[in-house]
């Protein structure tokens, strides 16, 4: 083991510290073709694109899932998140889903000597079955790997609408107590639904509960004013604790887990970002995170610590437009496909699900490029355990560091995805192999192809990246061995 010379110079340290500072940031809901660097030209995102013309951009990265929840459990302990039935959409009172007892991404990295951390949305629950937000609210995501945690209690549409940082409520007021519920009102509390008057922004579908700054969300809230966020103040907020961490431990290896909240609805820029993009508060919400890589970016620079830190940029799941409220996002999308050339979006059980802008930068140590290799974030344990020299017990995760840093054309060769609760199907090589699904061909709210069909479906995604031939008919060997193997992975 090499030990660190420990009256060494700053830049020094920075230099000969063995293993790089990792930063994995986080989009929600952002989709394949929402950035410049992966073919936007109604929308420009510099600061983002900078991390993919520095580092590899890959075509071919994956979250595991359709929607947030499962995406985040996958990214954190390399399991396929349909193994656990409860990592599905939570409520905003839902306990943590992560067993404290197992190997994590941010344990193993604490375990090779990082200093870890998350900011921003969490949605993998907090706590036990019984919830108190006025006391210390464990476990959380301190107990399950992060040193440092300011979060999102749930998601920023969910109730309650506070932080937590290190399992408390910051802010809170002792004779304001919050409480939360998701079954039914307390009394003399205004919902959106029964009083619109009091909405800035107005729901679509869903979203028509506890009202909190002008907006209803999902679930019901009384209580703990003096520590609600202001949606607007949100993304500075959690960029200035992600920013103050890294201050903080620019002497050690840190990981941070740079965690989004935006594209999400409900979309609420800042006011020096409403109106710039033209396109609605979903584009103005994409400029706010690109500023915010770019301070992030900045800020490294400023530290010294741009050639030792490795950035990984992704999103949860596929973009959607209304996801319910009416924020001009349908109506002011015009030329611009948030899912790129891919069908499908959040939800889908097509490509656009899953398939997300995936970069990693590491200056000195990536070449810039292109990469076509199959990799996904639930790949992120084992393969920054093999960069950090860390065993991680076996799992849904394999070791991809070497496509990761480019070193490598080839990621893994197949991959079990998930559209909206637990609908699976598999990903092999060029192909994917879609399972008869029942359901609407549409999601009708959100307006998006769910990808079900009564048949088994069969794409070649290299030669039709939009899914439009089927060949599962005139090719059934292919389909049936994808099958087979698709059922062996899933009963293992
Ligand atoms: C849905 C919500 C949607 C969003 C989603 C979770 C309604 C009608 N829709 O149930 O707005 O919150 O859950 O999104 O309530 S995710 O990105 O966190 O998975
Ligand atoms: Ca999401």
């Amino acid at each position: 083991m090499i030990l660190c010379s420990c009256n060494s110079t700053k830049s020094t340290d920075s230099v000969n510290q063995k293993n790089p500072n990792i930063i994995v940031i986080y989009a929600d809901d952002l989709g394949y073709g929402d950035l410049s660097s992966y073919g936007a030209t109604a929308i420009k995102t510099p600061n983002i694109d900078q991390i993919a013309d520095e580092g590899i951009r890959f075509t071919n990265g994956y979250a595991t899932s359709a929607t947030c929840t499962p995406s985040r459990y996958a990214l954190l302990t390399g399991q396929y998140p349909w193994r656990n039935e409860r990592a599905r959409i939570l409520r905003g009172n839902a306990p943590l889903i992560i067993d404290t007892t197992i190997m994590t991404l941010p344990k193993m990295l604490q375990n090779a000597g990082y200093s870890t951390a998350v900011t921003g949305k969490w949605h993998l629950g907090l706590g036990g079955e019984l919830m108190n937000w006025n006391e210390e609210i464990i476990p959380g995501p301190n107990d399950i790997g992060f040193d440092y945690s300011y979060i999102l209690a749930s998601t920023n549409d969910r109730v309650p609408s506070v932080y937590v940082e290190n399992n408390l409520v910051p802010g809170l007021d002792p004779n304001d107590p919050l409480e939360v519920s998701y079954s039914e009102n307390f009394a003399d509390e205004p919902t959106g639904k029964e009083h619109p008057e009091l909405l800035k922004m107005h729901p679509s579908h869903g979203h028509d509960m506890s009202v909190h700054n002008g907006i209803s969300r999902i679930g019901f809230q009384k209580g703990g004013k003096s520590a609600f966020w202001i949606d607007e103040h949100v993304a500075d907020t959690i960029l200035d604790k992600a920013l103050d961490f890294i201050s903080t431990n620019q002497q050690n290896p840190f990981f941070l887990f740079y965690s989004l909240h935006q594209p999400h609805v409900p979309r609420t820029p800042h006011p020096r970002f409403v109106g710039k993009s033209g396109m609605g508060p979903r584009g103005d919400v994409i400029l706010e995170i690109d500023e915010a890589v770019g301070k992030l970016l900045d800020h490294l620079n400023l530290l010294g610590l741009n050639d030792n830190t490795m950035i990984i940029f992704s999103s949860d799941n596929g973009p959607v437009l209304d996801d319910g409220y009416h924020d001009d996002a349908v109506t002011k999308i015009g030329d611009h496909k948030p899912a790129g050339i891919l069908r499908g979006g959040k939800y889908s059980t097509f490509d656009a699900g899953t398939r997300l802008p995936f970069m990693v930068r590491w200056p000195g140590k990536i070449s810039p490029g292109t990469s076509d290799a199959l990799v996904c974030q639930i790949d992120f344990m084992a393969s920054l355990a093999s960069l950090t020299d860390q065993n991680v017990p076996e799992g849904d995760g394999e070791n991809v560091l070497p496509a990761l840093l480019g070193q490598s054309k080839t990621g893994r060769e197949s991959l079990v995805l998930e559209g909206s609760a637990k609908r699976t199907y598999y990903r092999r090589g060029d192909y994917v192999m879609i399972p008869p699904y029942e359901g609407p061909e549409v999601f009708k709210n959100v307006n998006i192809e769910s990808g079900f069909s009564n048949e088994y479906q069969l794409f070649n995604l290299k030669l039709d990246p939009t899914q439009k031939t089927n060949l599962a008919g005139e090719n059934s060997e292919l389909l049936e061995s994808m099958i087979t193997e698709y059922e062996k992975i899933k009963s293992n």
